[in-house]
């Protein structure tokens, strides 16, 4: 698939620029042959992500939710990092302050060897419990169809943020932070169509940064970009680490 090519202009801003910020979404995870959300391969037998990814669902139908997510985890399970992954793992050493915020949960990112990353979503392979929130590993629903369940008596779900729940503070106020100081700001694979996390290229944007969009298709936040690289991620973003004159291996860079 073509795709177009990095501008000057963002090599140059690439080249001197101290902080940068990446939002990363669905769309990155693509080429590792996970499912978007609002794609086409978003739908899992005849449900919406909306109409699953909610405490609602859960509290009404444990046992459907769940078998959502055990299906998503095993195809996290076989997935492995690609290019784009591997690109933005080595775009991070060029700069002392790079972070990572993604909306996805399959930690591809820090598989990768990403090391400044925060899952504003959660993480799809650890389990918490729905009523007191003690982290519960990798606790799932088992092979019998039993639900997990919590000391104190509460259901375990998986340790994501669902639509209608807060992001974790501490994550949110951490991408705030670096957004507001972002001197370029790359959203990249993701529709910009959930809050709050689409809401950073705005702050990002207030705050005076150049900011690019990764995308094979608009987005409804496309015409606020500076910049549009109109193609795949695992394409475009090797592309950009060789302009810059960084080497990467497809294998992750640290040993985690
Ligand atoms: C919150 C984790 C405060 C779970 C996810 C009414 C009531 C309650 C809330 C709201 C409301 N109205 C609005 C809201 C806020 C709501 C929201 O934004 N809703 C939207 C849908 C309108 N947000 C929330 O509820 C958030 N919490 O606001 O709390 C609050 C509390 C109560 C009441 C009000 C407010 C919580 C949001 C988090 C939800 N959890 N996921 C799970 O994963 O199971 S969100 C889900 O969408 C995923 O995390 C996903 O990452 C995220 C965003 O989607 P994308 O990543 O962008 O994926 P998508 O498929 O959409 O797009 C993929 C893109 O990739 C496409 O553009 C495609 O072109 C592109 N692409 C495809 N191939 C490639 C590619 N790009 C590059 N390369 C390729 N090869
Ligand atoms: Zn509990």
């Amino acid at each position: 698939m073509p795709y177009t090519a990095p501008s000057r202009e963002l090599l140059q801003h690439l080249e001197k620029a101290r902080s940068v910020v990446v939002l990363t979404g669905a769309g990155v995870s693509a080429e590792s042959g996970i499912p978007t959300f609002r794609g086409q391969g978003g739908l899992w037998r005849e449900f919406r992500p909306e109409e699953l990814a909610t405490a609602a669902a859960f509290e009404q139908r444990p046992k459907l939710v769940w078998e959502w997510y055990m299906w998503r985890r095993q195809l996290v399970a076989q997935a492995e990092p690609n290019p784009g992954h591997f690109a933005l793992a080595a775009l991070e050493t060029k700069y002392s302050e790079f972070t990572l915020v993604t909306q996805n949960v399959d930690g591809l990112h820090m598989r990768a060897g990403s090391r400044n990353v925060i899952e504003l979503h959660g993480n799809i392979m650890r389990s918490r419990c729905h009523e007191c929130g003690s982290p519960a590993g990798e606790a799932a629903l088992d092979k019998d169809g039993q639900l997990p369940a919590c000391e104190c008596g509460g259901l375990i779900r998986p340790d994501v943020i669902w639509f209608g729940e807060l992001l974790p503070p501490e994550a949110l106020k951490r991408a705030w932070e670096a957004s507001a100081h972002a001197e370029v700001f790359l959203s990249i694979g993701t529709s910009s169509a959930v809050q709050p996390a689409a809401g950073l290229a705005d702050m990002a944007k207030r705050a005076g940064a150049y900011l690019v969009e990764v995308n094979p298709d608009t987005t409804e936040m496309s015409d606020r970009f500076d910049e549009v690289l109109r193609g795949p991620s695992g394409a475009i973003l090797p592309t950009l680490c060789e302009e810059l004159r960084l080497n990467f291996s497809r294998a992750p860079m640290f040993a985690v």
